[in-house]
């Protein structure tokens, strides 16, 4: 069965989702819908009230948000679960998820702060406040990266896919310095195939 996924090439949102349907063996069941979410006449509202990608036309409805749409993808292969289903390893998977996570939002609210707005309505004392938080939320992945084992769950795909947005789009903040744990296990992890498939491309 084909899923329709709301798609854009630089979302590193969206990139979660696509790189967890390559490790499980599931792009093929993707049929990507390339969606402008900035453009004045787009439609993602149609299938996203929030009007985000991604979002993912399944038969049991229509998911939006990344975490809710990966867990949808990992519950419909019959490999090992990138998601455990129950323990400590579920918590652990989640918890550092919803961290990376955060450092997605911080990181695509500053790409929106001083790419998207006119520069005099900058605001730069949220860049730096967004910056502090990623700052620390790192610091805090450099705790964990040594524990980082396969397989590739969705707490280590969402890691990878912050740091390639950062990579991406947001060099400057140079997150490797003083991080080399996270910084070993990201060139490894960054080569990837289900990585190099999804590079973001501006
Ligand atoms: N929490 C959401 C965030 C999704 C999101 O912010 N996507 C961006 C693209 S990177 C978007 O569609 N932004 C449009 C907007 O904020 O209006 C998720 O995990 O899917």
């Amino acid at each position: 069965m084909t899923l329709k996924l709301r798609f854009a090439p630089t979302s590193p949102y969206v990139r979660k989702a696509m790189v967890l349907a390559h490790e499980t063996g599931q792009i093929e069941d993707l049929e990507l819908v390339p969606t402008d979410v900035w453009s004045a006449g787009t439609d993602i509202q149609a299938d996203n009230p929030l009007g985000k990608v991604p979002a993912l036309v399944t038969p049991d409805g229509t998911l939006c948000d990344s975490p809710l749409v990966c867990e949808y993808l990992d519950s419909r292969h019959g490999g090992r679960r990138l998601i455990p289903e129950s323990g400590p390893a579920r918590w652990r998977v989640l918890r550092i998820a919803a961290l990376a996570d955060g450092v997605l939002d911080a990181a695509v609210g500053t790409v929106i702060e001083t790419l998207r707005r006119p520069p005099e309505k900058v605001w730069q004392g949220n860049v730096e406040r967004q910056a502090g938080k990623i700052a620390a939320a790192l610091d805090a992945l450099e705790a964990e990266a040594a524990a980082f084992e396969e397989p590739f769950d969705l707490g280590q795909i969402t890691v990878a896919c912050a740091l390639g947005y950062l990579d991406f789009r947001l060099a400057e903040l140079d997150w490797r310095s003083g991080r080399p744990t996270l910084a070993a296990w990201y060139e490894t992890a960054a080569k990837r195939p289900s990585m190099t498939a999804t590079e973001p491309r501006a």
